[in-house]
């Protein structure tokens, strides 16, 4: 399993570990050890305050969406929970799927019982009876550790008609993808709930007004569930006092690539990516560039480590902290190589619903593989140009995030200039590739 930033149960600047104290510290099997380790203690104290109340500490928490969008919890909880239509409905994100991101996969592993907690907490808050966890079927052991926990709990008056004698109803109810990524798109995780293909839905209406079966809907990302029980478990100022803006308290970074200890790390936001780098041992060789935030986000250049890691301090170098991924590459990488396998894999996971992205994708990645191979149509500017002139389709004509952001590494790379040389001098030396 993954390492976490250490000393074991701290932060970096010593405060308590927040999001991963649990993890590999509880027995994932045990809903006595998570009691133990204060467990439902998150959920008795949204039932003491109200959902009008806890709406009120998520508030002034600030605290925003982990999957990427950042959008604020408690705003999207309130709209759900004051829904004329019935029935609400419950959906928890963990199709995670963006490569290099695997930091759900530890908090459902190490500390499964507090996903439950905090999809009940939702459920209360937002007036819904049942909740839905659409998990990534490639997680096993995931699924089991959530199905046993889910059984737990229901055994013990923790889910069902009567939830721990306080008069509500709740109950989850497991859900496992099949392989595409496309449906860690909300609503084509809604439609694929429902029976469907895994097609997007066009927004809006949003989920909270129009999500699953047409009724008003909940969806939250895994991590932001986990921040949900720290809001309770602090309030909401002080949550809100660590970082600002729209990057408060902390966040789940994913490093792979070319650092000495790859895995999951948890900072406060406000870090910077040198000190984030730093805990993971530093590099491993001479660092080329860092593909942050994902599929979906921005490179950043050797000198640009001071970057502070919020989600405006990311915006302000043109990337994005998205699903937390740190993705780092020596100078024996092969970009151009990397970047055609990514643009593969959004011409793969596309859905093929609207043209932009259906023929852009394909598109996209011919024009990287003639690069990589040397053999542009015309000129290298001829190319770039074109790779320019997809990427605004693509961005401005999709359908969904899938296509608006497969273009987003791409475009980043060409900014920086990375796939200015040709590729005997861009990093393709000795076929070494970063994963
Ligand atoms: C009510 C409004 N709700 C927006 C809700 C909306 C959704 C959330 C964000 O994600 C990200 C991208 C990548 N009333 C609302 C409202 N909402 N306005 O807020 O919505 P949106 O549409 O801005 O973004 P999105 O399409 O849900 C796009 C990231 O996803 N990504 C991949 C992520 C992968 C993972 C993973 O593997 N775990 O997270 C790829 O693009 O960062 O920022 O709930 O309904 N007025
Ligand atoms: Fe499907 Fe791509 Fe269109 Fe999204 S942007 S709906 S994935 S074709």
């Amino acid at each position: 399993s993954a390492p976490q930033t250490g000393p074991r149960g701290t932060l970096p600047g010593g405060g308590p570990l927040r999001l991963l104290r649990r993890v590999g510290v509880v027995d994932p099997s045990s809903l006595d050890d998570y009691r133990a380790h204060g467990g439902y203690q998150g959920l008795r104290r949204a039932v003491d305050l109200g959902p009008t109340r806890v709406i009120a500490e998520l508030k002034d928490s600030s605290l925003t969406g982990r999957g990427g969008a950042a959008f604020p919890t408690g705003v999207k909880w309130d709209g759900v929970s004051g829904a004329p239509e019935r029935p609400h409905y419950l959906v928890c994100n963990a199709d995670e799927s963006e490569p290099g991101t695997f930091k759900d996969r530890v908090l459902m592993e190490g500390d499964p019982f507090a996903l439950i907690e905090a999809m009940t907490i939702a459920g209360y808050v937002t007036g819904s009876a049942t909740g839905y966890l659409y998990i990534r079927g490639e997680y096993p052991l995931a699924t089991r550790r959530l199905a046993t926990a889910i059984e737990a709990a229901r055994s013990r008056g923790y889910l069902g008609e009567d939830v721990m004698g306080e008069g509500f109803a709740f109950d989850i109810e497991l859900r496992r993808g099949a392989g595409a990524y496309i449906c860690g798109e909300e609503t084509a995780l809604l439609e694929s709930l429902e029976g469907y293909r895994g097609e997007p839905r066009n927004k809006p209406p949003f989920p909270a007004v129009s999500g699953l079966f047409g009724k008003p809907t909940a969806i939250n990302n895994v991590e932001t569930l986990y921040n949900v029980l720290e809001v309770l478990n602090i309030g909401g100022p002080p949550f809100a006092s660590v970082g600002g803006g729209r990057s408060t308290g902390s966040k789940l970074f994913c490093l792979s690539g070319a650092v000495a200890k790859p895995g999951v790390y948890e900072v406060e936001f406000g870090t910077t990516l040198r000190e984030l780098l730093d805990l993971a041992g530093g590099l491993r060789g001479e660092m080329r560039t860092i593909l942050l935030g994902g599929a979906a986000g921005g490179f950043v250049m050797p000198d640009q480590l001071d970057v502070v890691l919020t989600l405006e301090g990311a915006r302000d170098i043109g990337a994005t902290l998205g699903s937390g991924v740190v993705l780092v590459f020596d100078t024996d990488a092969d970009l151009t190589g990397t970047l055609r396998r990514i643009a593969a894999f959004f011409r793969d996971e596309s859905c093929g619903q609207c043209v932009p992205c259906r023929v852009g994708t394909v598109r996209q990645e011919e024009a990287l593989a003639r690069l990589e191979r040397g053999a542009p149509l015309g000129s290298r500017e001829t190319e770039l140009a074109l790779l320019e002139d997809l990427a605004r389709v693509m961005r401005d004509a999709s359908i969904c995030g899938l296509g608006q952001t497969a273009p987003a590494a791409v475009t980043s790379a060409l900014s920086l200039g990375l796939l200015d040389a040709p590729p005997a001098l861009n990093g393709n030396r000795n076929g070494k590739v970063p994963h």
